[in-house]
């Protein structure tokens, strides 16, 4: 997935609000990581696959100074962003946001399954009117532009986060904090959002399994049957954070953790500090989403008529993802063809997914 953000003199963000938030004070030094790597080769040749749950797979092959935005005094930013999300914005403010790059947006890539799952899911077409597609470099923007409504360029000064990047590489930790700074600006801001991935398929409105007293929601890898309880393995490729006080703080306190835990990237950085005291003090609502409603190919619920979202994580290597990816929307639409009365059983359908992604 993405991120570092902001106020970083190594980075410009288009759209960082609030200076105040940055998840970026160790930019520099994993550039200069990165730069070595590059310079060594290694980045070219180790092919870390490792990833578990994210999606977003970036290769730091590419690492050279992409395009600054045309403008970018910190006004016409935000007001950029503004706009964006106040065309997007559900009447409660609410806005889903994905981010994608180059290797992701292409033609025949996740991004049009990504967007196919929500045509042909119950009631998820609606959803595109509210969704801001984030991109990461510009060819990804052109596309988005060609495809979608709201797309947003989130640009990076120095760094090219084009391609597919390995996991845990100084680059991919870079997109990822980037990433949660961004979605701190949007809290600021005052929108609440839901993030997904783009390599979840959206098969019914989630909105209606929400829970309705939480500041903070969260999707599992693995999920133990109490959405209270924080030894839940979360996934920060799904969330659904509402913008009130205590959320802005604690995405303040996330990203101000990185510091602690340096190569961490903010979903292990999630798992440090989600059972800390802070969460505590300042009363943040947390819960955790079972994957009856949000599976994934870690784990899943059996019965069609209850699932929501199906991500493609335990999974790695973008090729395999979208192989499996087109196999589970096939599935998805055999069980929506079915009769009313055989769709209605719980064991009238099973996926016949992972494949490739196991
Ligand atoms: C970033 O990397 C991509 C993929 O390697 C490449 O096509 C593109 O030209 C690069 N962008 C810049 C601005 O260098
Ligand atoms: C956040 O807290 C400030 C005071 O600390 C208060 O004025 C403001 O109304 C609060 N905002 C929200 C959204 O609760
Ligand atoms: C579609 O969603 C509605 C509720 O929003 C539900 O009543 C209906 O059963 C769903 N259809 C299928 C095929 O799951
Ligand atoms: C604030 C800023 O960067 N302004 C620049 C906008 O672009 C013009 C022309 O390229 C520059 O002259 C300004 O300095």
């Amino acid at each position: 997935m993405a991120s570092t953000m902001a106020n970083d003199p190594a980075t410009e963000v288009h759209g960082d609000s609030k200076p105040s938030v940055s998840c970026s004070n160790y930019v520099i030094n994993t550039r200069i990581v990165t730069i070595t790597l590059l310079i060594l080769g290694v980045g070219i040749s180790c092919w870390v696959f490792y990833n578990k749950a994210y999606a977003f797979q970036f290769l730091p092959r590419s690492y050279s100074s992409s395009p600054s935005p045309p403008n970018s005094s910190l006004g016409n930013i935000d007001l950029n962003l503004q706009k964006v999300l106040e065309k997007a914005a559900t009447r409660d403010k609410t806005v889903i946001i994905t981010t994608v790059n180059q290797a992701w947006a292409a033609s025949h890539s996740i991004f049009d399954v990504f967007l196919e799952s929500f045509r042909i899911g119950n009631g998820t077409f609606k959803l595109l009117n509210h969704m801001v597609v984030v991109s990461m470099d510009h060819k990804a923007y052109e596309r988005c532009l060609t495809v979608h409504p709201h797309c947003y360029a989130l640009r990076t000064k120095g760094i090219n986060f084009s391609s597919e990047t390995y996991f845990m590489t100084p680059n991919y930790l870079d997109m990822m904090w980037r990433r949660t700074n961004f979605l701190a600006s949007i809290l600021e801001m005052g929108y609440n959002f839901v993030f997904t991935d783009t390599d979840i398929m959206w098969l019914q409105d989630p909105f209606r399994y929400f829970f309705q007293d939480a500041d903070f929601q969260i999707a599992c890898d693995q999920f133990n049957g109490n959405s209270y309880d924080k030894n839940n393995s979360p996934n920060g490729g799904f969330m659904y954070v509402k913008s009130n006080n205590r959320t802005i703080q604690f995405y303040k306190f996330w990203c101000s953790s990185r510091k602690n835990y340096p190569g961490k990237n903010e979903q292990d950085v999630f798992n440090k500090i989600k059972k800390g005291p802070f969460i505590k003090k300042i009363g943040l609502e947390m819960r955790f989403l079972s994957t009856a409603y949000f599976g994934g190919f870690c784990e899943h619920g059996k019965d069609f008529n209850l699932m929501s979202t199906m991500h493609a994580n335990c999974c790695f290597g973008l090729a395999n993802k979208l192989h499996d990816l087109k196999i589970l929307l096939a599935d998805w639409r055999r069980f929506l063809s079915l009769p009313p009365s055989i769709k209605a059983l719980s064991s009238s359908s099973s996926w016949r997914v992972p494949q490739k992604c196991k």
